[in-house]
């Protein structure tokens, strides 16, 4: 992945809004709903790394192109016997949205079922278009996600609805899904991408670290060691910004005892 070069995208388009501090991911198989292969989960990682690394981004939609399908899930003609990518291949991109430490926005017209909707979960938001239409076929086609895409799923509509919608495959219209709290809102098609830009411009007026620390912390409960570990990170890189934090590894620079008395113990 890290030989990877943006000229080289074939799967996905990569763009940034040049003062904006927003990046788009789009998805580029429209001929196949925009189904993903290894390369295009390859291609995915890294740009959502170079989003990460961006100091200049501060939110990250992620899309598919055309109004048909935002994903289909794994492309059924390339998955062989150890899965797509190894048998990994979409937990690392989901982990990868979830550890992401800016907000990632799914902008969904059409389809997003299978792994496709796993994607869409695992981002922070979901803006959705009337003709979107959601739910899981892995069952169906003798494939299931045990990660995220059950326990997040979950989460977010309850025991109940999680089995329901993996146990019968039923597919979901905008509505049903905003009700079931699987989405964040419903927009004509014609208004995606600007109510898209619109929560993006709202989320970008408020504090970045606020944002980072709370992404963080909202992960932290369901992800075990490792969402502590990520909210212990945020931590960490707030006290290193502190004096009490540079006074320690000041007294070590300079050989003296570090004087930490003037910090206070707070209640
Ligand atoms: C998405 C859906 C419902 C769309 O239906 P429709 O009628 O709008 O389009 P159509 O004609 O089915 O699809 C257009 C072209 O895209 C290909 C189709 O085969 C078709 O190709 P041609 O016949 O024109 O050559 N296409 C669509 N989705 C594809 C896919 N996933 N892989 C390969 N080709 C695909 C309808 O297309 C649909 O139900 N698609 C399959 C959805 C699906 O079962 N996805 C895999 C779920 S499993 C998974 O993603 C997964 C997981 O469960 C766990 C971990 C990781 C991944």
């Amino acid at each position: 992945v890290a030989s990877l070069g943006k000229e080289e995208l074939t799967d996905v388009i990569y763009e940034k809004a040049v003062g904006e501090g927003i990046a788009k991911i789009t998805i580029n198989r429209p001929e196949k709903r925009n189904a993903f292969r290894p390369r295009t989960i390859q291609e995915l990682s890294w740009c959502f790394g170079d989003a990460r690394d961006d100091p200049e981004v501060g939110a990250i939609i992620l899309t598919g192109a055309g109004t048909l399908a935002f994903c289909s899930g794994g492309d059924q003609a390339v998955r062989g016997k150890g899965g797509y990518v190894g048998e990994d291949g979409i937990a690392r991109l989901n982990v990868q949205i979830r550890r992401l430490p800016k907000p990632v926005v799914a902008m969904v017209a059409g389809y997003a079922v299978g792994g496709g909707h796993i994607l869409h979960m695992v981002c922070d938001l979901t803006i959705a278009a009337d003709n979107a239409v959601f739910g899981q076929t892995g069952p169906k086609v003798g494939s299931f996600d045990a990660g995220y895409g059950s326990t997040h799923m979950a989460r977010l509509v309850g025991q109940k609805k999680a089995r329901e919608i993996w146990f019968l495959c039923r597919l979901y219209d905008a509505h049903e899904a905003r009700e079931m709290g699987l989405i964040n809102t419903v927009v004509p098609l014609a208004q995606l991408e600007e109510e898209t830009l619109v929560w993006c411009r709202e989320m970008l007026r408020n504090s970045p670290t606020a944002l980072r620390v709370l992404k963080a912390a909202l992960n932290a409960a369901e992800d075990g060691q490792a969402g502590i570990q990520e909210l212990g990170g945020n931590a960490t890189m707030l006290f290193y910004q502190s004096e009490e934090g540079n006074e320690g590894r000041q007294a070590y620079l300079e050989k003296r005892p570090p004087d930490f008395t003037k910090f206070k113990r707070l209640p």
